[in-house]
């Protein structure tokens, strides 16, 4: 999953991408890459941002959303917003990416009738003020058994869950130790019995190992994603397509060695 960031202030990438034709240009080099989703947000949710109006919103994603109908690739559209999530599956989305988990109210009526995707992420409180001082006895088993919750109320509320994909919301709520311990132990998730999402590309934790500012992460974004792989994450979300499909290219050509071979 491509990460298309249409916000002025993007963690990394920040004001790049807000001219329309830039952020067409760069979904379509992802596209060409080898990305198999294009991610579209235009709220950042970095820890210490402050919420935006869903007009405001609605803005930035829609022109981008309409000028990619007819990639080859599914559309994903990063939000909480329930008109925004109309509007994008109006608009041909086929991904609903929700790093609240579908919990504002409408949020599941907007995504029940239609057959989207759903990405339901696990964050503990609001960007604004999820990194002051976060507190687990044990990350990975609350994490899991919120988002095994979660998918059961939106079963529930009548979305089948093969519409749905987990995510553990690396760096939402999380302090570097969390995010680690997660990575770490990434396949436990696969308990929650959906398949898994993650995404760590360029984040902090990553700095903080490495010691490099969000433009000098690759090589650490690529260890991570291939670490998420190799623990069972179906889907990761990047900021470099191209890199990443190469390091999981080489990944996969040794995991076919390790195969047994067929008598
Ligand atoms: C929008 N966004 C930023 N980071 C993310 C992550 O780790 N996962 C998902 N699903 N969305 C994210």
């Amino acid at each position: 999953m491509g990460v298309l960031n249409v916000t002025p202030d993007s963690f990394s990438d920040g004001g790049r991408f807000v001219q329309l034709d830039a952020a067409l240009l760069h979904a379509r080099q992802m596209i060409d890459d080898g990305a198999d989703i294009i991610d579209i947000g235009g709220e950042s949710t970095r820890p210490g941002a402050t919420p935006i109006s869903p007009e405001t919103e609605m803005q930035r994603v829609l022109p981008v959303l309409r000028a990619l109908q007819g990639a080859r690739v599914p559309i994903s559209v990063d939000t909480s917003q329930p008109a925004l999530m109309r509007a994008a599956l109006e608009e041909g989305a086929s991904i609903i990416n929700d790093v609240r988990g579908f919990r504002a109210n409408q949020a599941v009526e907007a995504v029940r009738d239609s057959d989207c995707g759903l990405v339901v992420m696990h964050m503990r409180g609001e960007p604004a003020t999820m990194q002051r001082q976060p507190v687990y006895d044990d990350v990975i088993a609350e994490v899991s058994s919120w988002l095994a919750r979660r998918c059961d109320e939106l079963a529930l509320a009548g979305i089948a869950r093969e519409r749905m994909v987990v995510d553990p919301g690396f760096g939402f709520g999380k302090n570097h130790e969390h995010n680690r311990q997660l990575l770490a132990s990434i396949g436990k998730l696969l308990s929650v019995g959906q398949p898994l999402l993650v995404g760590v590309s360029r984040k902090s934790t990553l700095g903080e190992i490495t010691g490099k500012p969000a433009e000098q992460r690759l090589s650490a974004s690529l260890a991570a994603a291939l670490i998420a792989i190799e623990g069972g994450a179906r889907i990761v979300r990047v900021h470099d397509v191209g890199a990443t499909r190469d390091a999981i290219a080489v990944w996969e050509a040794v995991q076919a060695e390790r195969r047994p071979a067929p008598r």
